[in-house]
């Protein structure tokens, strides 16, 4: 009698990604949006004296970074040390990321001649960041590494507004005044974001998401009409690269079914529409990633178990649950709240 060599545990086997294509798991995944930052002590002591767009571009750093919240809390994924914004840094737009801030851009694009000015992303300038992909993969073992890119909306959001905002009406206002400036900008913001996220995937990231963080300031309309399109040729841009694909975007309740029309298998959900309720909006074809509201972490451990359980719960309704929650971790955040959501969510969904 023989017996088969043992196979390694491999991460394109993970729960991650089974759960992400709608296969059995043996345990509800879980992983935190903003896992890595400010919430955990061992970052801040690492990112001190070095500013976020530079520590976006140090491999040692990134891994490092990276690694942290996997080590301190068991989550199933890491999620890559980035920013949305560092594909534009790297062409050579003048952004920074200002601290309690969030990125400014130096000179926001304002005209027709402004989308046409903006640098192309030349892939050879991401050779530190298929290192760091690299290194991360061979770190992790069998524990899945998402990479992820901004999507082309809500990168413009802060082109064109010149950092953060809160209504986007510039932005919105330049697309409806500019309709071919516009799809000229989101075209090329799709090229450079499916160029970032193809160079993660071939150095072994086993997910990827991409973030539209903002969308959900547009109708189903023009959401539909003069976004989407530019959505899916990030995914398009992807080729048969066989990784899951999750997008997200916070206050999307009226978009999930479009969401998922862009070329998901994810759709990520926030807090504001129960899962149960999301899987029937974006339909039995995707999984759902989500969607516990990162305020409860702040509140007391009945009423962290309670929420946690219900989202659970009405995760099993979908094809597929990615636990995570519905937008980034508060930086105020007590770590040990989220490793003890990690061990709940594991216990309450073990087969
Ligand atoms: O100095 C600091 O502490 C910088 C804070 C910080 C961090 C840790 C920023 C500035 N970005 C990041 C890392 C980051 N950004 C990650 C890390 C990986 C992880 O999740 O652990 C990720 C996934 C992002 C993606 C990102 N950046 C998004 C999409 C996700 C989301 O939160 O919706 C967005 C919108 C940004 C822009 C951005 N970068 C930083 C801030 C504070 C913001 C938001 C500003 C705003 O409100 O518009």
């Amino acid at each position: 009698m023989s017996t088969a060599p043992a196979v390694p545990p491999s991460p394109a086997d993970s729960d991650l990604v089974r759960a992400a294509r709608g296969l059995p798991v043996t345990r509800t995944p879980v992983w935190f949006m903003r896992q890595a930052g400010r919430s955990l002590p061992e970052y801040r002591a690492l990112r001190a004296g070095t500013a976020m767009l530079e520590a976006c571009q140090d491999p040692d750093l990134v891994t490092e970074i990276t690694l942290q919240p996997v080590r301190r809390h068991g989550v199933d994924a890491a999620i890559l040390f980035s920013d949305i914004v560092l594909p534009l840094v790297v062409a050579g737009v003048d952004i920074e990321i200002k601290p309690g801030v969030g990125p400014v851009v130096a000179d926001p694009v304002r005209t027709v001649a402004d989308v046409d000015a903006l640098p192309d992303l030349e892939p050879d300038r991401l050779d530190f960041l298929a290192t760091a992909v690299r290194r991360l993969v061979a770190e992790l073992g069998p524990t899945p590494l998402i990479g992820f890119a901004g999507a082309p909306f809500t990168l413009a959001t802060y082109l064109i507004e010149g950092g953060p905002s809160k209504e986007h009406a510039r932005t919105k206002a330049f697309m409806y005044a500019e309709p071919e400036a516009w799809t000229r900008l989101l075209t090329r913001l799709a090229v450079s974001a499916a160029t970032f996220l193809r160079v993660q995937i071939d150095n072994g990231a086993s997910a990827v998401q991409l973030f539209d963080s903002w969308a959900g300031v547009l109708s189903a309309v023009d959401y539909g009409t003069r976004v989407l399109p530019h959505s899916r040729a990030v995914f398009d841009g992807l080729g048969d690269r066989d990784v899951p694909r999750v997008h997200f975007g916070v206050g999307t309740g009226e978009l999930l079914a479009l969401i998922g029309d862009a070329g998901a298998d994810v759709v990520g959900v926030d807090w504001r529409v129960p899962l149960d309720e999301a899987a029937r909006r974006v339909g039995p074809q995707r999984s759902l990633q989500g969607n516990l509201d990162p305020a409860v972490l702040l509140a007391d451990r009945d009423t962290v178990d309670r929420e946690v359980r219900r989202v659970v719960e009405q995760g099993r309704a979908a094809r597929g649950h990615v636990f995570n929650l519905g937008h980034g971790v508060l930086p105020e955040t007590d770590p040990g709240v989220l490793t003890h959501v990690v061990e709940l969510v594991h216990e309450l969904s073990a087969r």
